[in-house]
């Protein structure tokens, strides 16, 4: 099959997360040249409330996974130009479960399919209902890839390995429409007089309840990861440096009021954050979080609770 120019040199596994979406609710691409086939199991698959996305051509089928980032793929083994050949340019680019269907059932096919990396192999015309629950068990395993891959297991926000994700994603849109972004990294004070006063459950504690605040306080373009220990960063989409220290320094001034409860103390938290503004598509992840870092430093240093860029 051609692949646009564009996507030619994509080689980084690229990992899309289910919660990105609005509404949670998984999109499947069904990819099959035999059109009455394509109503039937897209009409299936929108009957269970799911979204579909048809289509008979398998370029424009590469266009519309890289736009739209389907759950689940459905790729029939006799299409035009070879379904066998989509299967593994898909696999190539990011972790998608995919099914193989043919209307043959024989051994050799199934092998090719599932060689090809192929999760699941269905006949058709398919058991309507078999094919909904076999589906439905790829979408699963794609939401425990995402959720077990993505978010960090204690705060339950975005990990550090999806950061460089979302600044690449943020570094091509500011290349093609020219929105900059602005990256912030947090860290929370003295966190070590907490755990050493307290004990580690209750900074632990602490921990989810900042990253809960973090979450519930930014706007849904934006994101919010756990960089490490009481560490995290945060991406602020179409805002410069100013604008996020604002954000942030309301937040900070709003969650330091919060009174935690240790069980025999009550005490409060401040963090201290460093901004750096992302202008320009050539800087690095590593340069932005080394700017953020170091005015992040300087607010530790002036006496900590506050933000600078
Ligand atoms: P500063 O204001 O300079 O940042 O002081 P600090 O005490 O916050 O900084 P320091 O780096 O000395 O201590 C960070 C502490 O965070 C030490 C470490 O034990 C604790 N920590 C890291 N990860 C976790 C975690 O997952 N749970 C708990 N309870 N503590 C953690
Ligand atoms: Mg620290
Ligand atoms: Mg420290
Ligand atoms: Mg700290």
């Amino acid at each position: 099959i051609i692949i646009c120019d564009e996507y030619e040199n994509f080689q980084e596994l690229e990992i899309i997360p289910l919660n990105t979406r609005e509404g949670n609710i998984p999109l499947i691409q069904v990819i099959d040249d035999d059109v009455s086939m394509l109503i039937v199991l897209k009409d299936a698959l929108e009957e269970k409330g799911w979204m579909v996305i048809a289509c008979t051509e398998p370029e424009k089928a590469i266009e519309q996974y890289f736009d739209l980032h389907p759950d689940c793929i459905i790729v029939d083994y006799h299409l035009k130009s070879n379904g066998l050949q989509l299967l593994d340019e898909i696999h190539k680019l990011k972790f998608v479960p995919t099914i193989m269907t043919s209307m043959d059932y024989n051994r050799e096919i199934r092998m090719d399919a599932f060689r090809n990396g192929a999760d699941d192999f269905i006949q058709k015309t398919v058991d309507i209902e078999e094919f909904i629950v076999r589906v439905n068990r790829q979408l699963q395993r794609k939401q425990i890839f995402d959720t077990t891959v993505l978010l960090d297991e204690l705060t339950q926000v975005y990990n550090r390995r999806f950061l460089k994700e979302i600044f690449n994603r943020s570094i091509n849109e500011l290349e093609r429409s020219k929105t900059p972004f602005s990256i912030a990294l947090l860290d929370i004070d003295l966190f070590k007089n907490i755990n050493d006063s307290y004990g580690h459950l209750v900074g632990d504690q602490v921990l989810k309840s900042f990253a809960q605040y973090l979450k519930e306080n930014i706007r849904s373009s934006d994101y919010v990861f756990r960089y490490g220990g009481e560490e995290f960063a945060l991406l602020f989409a179409d805002c410069n440096d100013k604008e996020a220290v604002d954000i942030l320094s309301r937040i900070l001034k709003d969650f330091s009021q919060h009174v935690f409860n240790s069980g025999t103390d009550r005490f409060q938290i401040t963090f201290s954050g460093g901004v750096f503004f992302v202008n320009d598509p050539h800087v690095s992840l590593t340069n932005a979080l080394k700017s953020a870092d170091e005015a992040l430093y300087k607010a530790k240093e002036q006496g900590r609770s506050r933000v600078f860029s």
